[in-house]
């Protein structure tokens, strides 16, 4: 669906309230990660508000797209993307880690059942997809929703990972959409040095999907990169005009998103030891003054 200049305004505005209230739960927890949820803060946003077919006041609604997030870690930026849309109330955001809470650490469907998995062991959540992408085919249901699967870089040092890849390749998943969040970090380093992924795109093409690689913080590619996507799932192969019959048309399709850790506070953006560390007060402050800023531009230069 086209962008508008009123909608990408709305979307701007949207992300830079989400980073807002990311850093102040993840203050008021005490601990968390900040660098992977500031970083995915616009993919969510452009998902949850423009993408996804889905209702938050009726979040069991049968036909809703799924989406499955299997970077549990990275949870803060889904807590905050749901608030903001309306699945509850912002000011629950504020018992992130708290006893008994139902926004754990990591995402616990039983606690709170408008997740679509738990998850938190890295390297399941493609896996889980691809089981729900198996059930739709089955159920003659794959041609009227999506299933997405957000992932992360470290997620692709996990085995399981390329057993889902070789499974939803050879099994041609066409509603099943992945995003990977290419932020070049993780635990305790940069992925290049811990464990090399290049040539990442390469690699999820020799196992038959479709790639696209594009900047996590541009709304327009974004939105239409996930169009493409789309449009493969449309256009199986053998129905497209003009193009030679490539293996990965009509398969599933991996969205390879280069994304800024930490992003929009300068301090925090592509420094892994903000991978699993929560701000301090003046940390946090400094960060909140500087999205303030940010959010107040974004305002200017669109009136
Ligand atoms: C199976 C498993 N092994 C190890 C961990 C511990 N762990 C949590 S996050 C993480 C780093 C993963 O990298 P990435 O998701 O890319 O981190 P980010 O980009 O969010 O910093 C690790 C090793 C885990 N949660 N699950
Ligand atoms: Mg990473």
């Amino acid at each position: 669906m086209l962008l508008t200049d009123e909608k990408i305004k709305e979307l701007e505005t949207k992300a830079n309230d989400i980073r807002k209230s990311i850093i102040e739960m993840l203050l008021e927890a005490g601990s968390g990660h900040t660098a992977g949820p500031l970083g995915m803060a616009d993919v969510f946003t452009l998902f949850y508000f423009h993408i996804l077919k889905h209702d938050p006041k009726n979040p069991e609604w049968e036909e809703r797209d799924r989406l499955v997030l299997s970077n549990g870690h990275i949870c803060p930026v889904l807590y905050s993307t749901m608030a903001h849309a309306g699945y509850f109330l912002v000011e629950e955001l504020k018992t992130l880690r708290k006893f008994g809470t139902r926004l754990q650490g990591h995402p616990h469907r039983e606690y709170l059942p408008y997740v679509e998995t738990s998850s938190g062991p890295l390297g399941l959540g493609l896996s889980q997809a691809v089981g729900m992408a198996v059930a739709d085919r089955m159920d003659g249901k794959d041609k009227d929703r999506f299933i997405y699967c957000f992932m992360s870089d470290g997620e692709q040092d996990e085995g399981n990972t390329w057993e889902a890849v070789m499974f939803a390749g050879k099994n041609k998943l066409r509603n099943l959409i992945a995003v990977v969040d290419r932020n070049n970090i993780q635990i305790d380093g940069f992925t290049e040095n811990v464990m090399p992924l290049e040539p990442l795109a390469d690699k999820w093409r020799a196992f038959n999907w479709h790639v696209i690689e594009v900047s996590g913080h541009d709304f327009v590619a974004l939105n239409e990169a996930v169009e493409e996507a789309q449009a493969v799932y449309e256009k199986p192969a053998s129905t497209r005009e003009g193009s030679p019959a490539s293996p990965s048309l009509g398969g599933p399709t991996v969205i390879i998103s280069h994304n800024i850790p930490g992003k929009g506070v300068h301090e925090f953006e592509r420094d892994y030891k903000w991978h699993g560390k929560a701000p301090n007060k003046e940390e946090a402050k400094m960060a909140l003054d500087e999205l303030r800023t940010l959010g107040g531009k974004i305002k200017s230069e669109h009136q």
